[in-house]
């Protein structure tokens, strides 16, 4: 027979899975206001309250009688993105209160509401050097019919002087699966560049080579001299050994990337070129802000840009600008469905996760039809005078 006190204990536990069931249900619906290019969801799609209960709480009166939160999760955010046997899969990368990040899946039936987790964290294998921390994985279903898994690999810099606590040593690490069930480990990639962040696989041969995306960068935080997205090409995955880092996309003085930029998920294939979503930060007074933008490559050379949309296609706005690193958009997955929508997966202020939805036609367009920049005000002026003079005739015409 149950004792009162563990009714109690019971009914508390019933109340927190059916709180958590209730945020798992909320249908998420489109905001109202569109610029034309993507729309908005209204709710995160996942917050640490989305993570399970039970792995958070030990649910047993005899060893947690006060029902304590024992293994908080801090952060659910920069998530992977996959459309795999008819489900939009999720994987994100999930930061406990220890500060360490690990991969989570997470599935929904639409790609807009309904996340939730699968019981079990990705049991990520490691190499003979252990990794401290992981994050911001991309998945890439590759022409030779694995799946892939690129992220940060990040542990403390061997060379840090003694008493230097946080210098860091971040590399790209490499994973394969099948069913995102079981993952064999492969060796970090090796490039010329001392550190790597945002490693992408670009999900075809290219003359029989694996190509990746990379980011070299000089230190931890600081890209140094070697800033922009680059490309590279490999003739094995296993090991996957990059000889000669060409900068496709670099960063530019005064531009929304004047500090550093990474790619973000795997480019999509159109009938016009690979379209690519990347972020791009550049220096405040209130500290760096990350944004995302839009870009396209040559359909056989896709090291090569062929067209740049000036400044950002989304930053970051109302609550998504705050967090625990607060005015950052960053993305490393997007998912196209079989009618061309475009599911776009953003983390904000590293803390949730969100949903912009748009078409590949829009996207494709915004990215054609878009002016680049001309790195003056004088010039931004005249491109934009040249609209308002279409437009006013237009609308003369019209009798607007
Ligand atoms: O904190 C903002 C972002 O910082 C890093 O991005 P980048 O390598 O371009 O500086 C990453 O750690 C990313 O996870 C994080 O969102």
């Amino acid at each position: 027979m149950q004792t009162a006190t563990t009714t109690e204990f019971l009914q508390r536990i019933k109340t927190l899975l059916s709180d958590h069931k209730r945020l798992i249900q909320r249908p998420n619906v489109p905001q109202t206001e569109s610029n034309g290019v993507f729309t908005r969801y209204q709710f995160p799609i996942l917050t640490a309250a989305h993570t399970p209960v039970f792995w958070r709480y030990d649910l047993n009166p005899d060893t947690n009688p006060h029902l304590m939160e024992r293994q908080g999760i801090n952060a659910t955010f920069n998530s992977g993105a996959l459309y795999h046997e008819g489900k939009f899969l999720l994987v994100v990368r999930v930061e406990g209160v220890d500060r360490k990040s690990f991969f989570a899946i997470a599935e929904s039936p639409n790609g807009i509401d309904q996340f939730q987790f699968w019981d079990h964290p990705v049991v990520l294998p490691e190499t003979e050097n252990p990794d401290t921390n992981v994050y911001d994985m991309r998945l890439v279903k590759h022409a030779d019919g694995w799946i892939y898994g690129q992220f940060c690999t990040e542990r403390k810099d061997p060379d840090a002087p003694p008493g230097d606590t946080s210098r860091a040593d971040a590399q790209a690490g490499l994973v394969r699966t099948r069913d995102l069930h079981t993952w064999e480990r492969l060796p970090d990639l090796k490039s010329p560049s001392s550190q790597q962040r945002n490693v992408v696989l670009h999900p075809e041969f290219i003359d029989g080579k694996y190509a990746f995306y990379t980011r070299p960068q000089d230190g931890f935080i600081e890209v140094g001299g070697g800033g922009g997205i680059a490309w590279g090409l490999s003739e094995s995955i296993n090991p996957a050994v990059i000889t000669r880092e060409t900068i496709m996309d670099q960063r530019v003085y005064h531009t929304i990337k004047e500090v550093k930029n990474g790619q973000g998920p795997a480019p999509i294939k159109t009938e016009h070129g690979w379209l690519h979503l990347a972020h791009g930060v550049r220096n405040t007074a209130a500290g760096l802000r990350y944004v995302l933008y839009i870009f396209m490559s040559d359909l056989e050379k896709p090291w090569q840009i062929t067209h740049a949309p000036a400044g950002h296609f989304l930053a970051p706005e109302g609550e998504e600008r705050v967090g625990d690193v607060s005015n950052v958009a960053f993305s490393n997955g997007w998912i196209v469905n079989e009618q061309g929508q475009v599911f776009i997966y953003y983390g904000s202020s590293d803390t949730r996760m969100h949903v912009a939805v748009s078409t590949l036609e829009k996207l494709v367009d915004y990215c054609l039809n878009t002016p680049p920049d001309h790195f003056r005000s004088a010039a931004s002026v005249q491109t934009r005078i040249e609209l308002i003079d279409r437009n006013l005739n237009f609308m003369q015409q019209h009798g607007l």
